[in-house]
């Protein structure tokens, strides 16, 4: 789309929490865009495998004709190149910048790959033992939550940020670990800070616009662990 921050494509996928991320960046910096749904478990278009061909993954945002690739780079350049439109996304501060980095990289790092080996196990041993160590990475955000918002409604403070978008993303998944799991992943008795904060996030406009309804997620979750354990009971 050819606005005052020119010409902006997503080409996404629908049920990606890390598509998910740049739409919240978006949508709460209020920039308007095009989006292209890519068919990744199918034929991925020559647009998404010459704009990324290092990892021919969605999300790619095309920004004036240029591919940024992975999503903690997008919600980045997003921040700094549309930096007069819509409230700052990264704290002002480099301590504080610094902390939500830190916080980014332990979710994708910790939380999101124990979770994507769960759905990728080959046996339930492997995949209670994934599920067993996403719980453990979870507790941890009570802390970070406190840490960056320093008492506030978000990661970012007063508004969403950084952290609340990456975080934000994986809402819907954490539902359906939950379900996978039949424990609450947001324990209210260990994370009350962490319920509540899912709660004021979801209130959000953006959130509504953007987040996935956890249900269609679930199926897409079974339909996964149901093909892994097939490939693997036919190896
Ligand atoms: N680290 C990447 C992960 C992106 C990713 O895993 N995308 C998935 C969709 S959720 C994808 O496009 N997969 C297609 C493939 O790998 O062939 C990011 O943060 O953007």
């Amino acid at each position: 789309m050819a606005g005052s921050n020119g010409d902006l494509k997503l080409l996404g996928h629908k049920g990606s929490p890390f598509v998910a991320r740049v739409k919240l960046a978006l949508g709460l910096k209020g920039i308007s865009y095009d989006y292209v749904e890519e068919d990744i478990f199918g034929q991925k278009s020559d647009l998404l495998l010459r704009s990324n061909p290092v990892h021919k993954a969605v999300p790619v945002l095309i920004h004036n004709g240029k591919p940024i690739c992975e999503s903690q780079v997008i919600v980045q350049y997003i921040d700094e190149v549309f930096v007069g439109t819509g409230p700052s996304l990264l704290p002002a501060d480099p301590y504080d910048r610094a902390l939500a980095r830190f916080w980014v990289a332990y979710i994708d790092d910790k939380l999101g790959a124990s979770f994507d080996r769960a759905l990728r196990a080959k046996t339930d041993e492997e995949r209670n033992e994934a599920i067993k160590q996403t719980f453990a990475a979870a507790e941890a955000l009570e802390g970070g939550l406190k840490e960056c918002s320093k008492g506030k409604n978000f990661f970012g403070g007063d508004n969403a940020g950084y952290v609340d978008i990456i975080v934000g993303s994986v809402v819907p998944w954490v539902k359906v670990i939950s379900v996978l799991a039949g424990a609450e992943l947001f324990d209210p008795a260990k994370m009350p800070g962490m319920v509540a904060w899912v709660d004021r996030f979801c209130e959000l406009d953006v959130a509504k616009a953007v987040l996935q309804d956890p249900k269609i997620l679930l199926e897409q979750a079974k339909m996964l662990m149901a093909k892994n354990s097939a490939v693997a009971s036919n190896n």
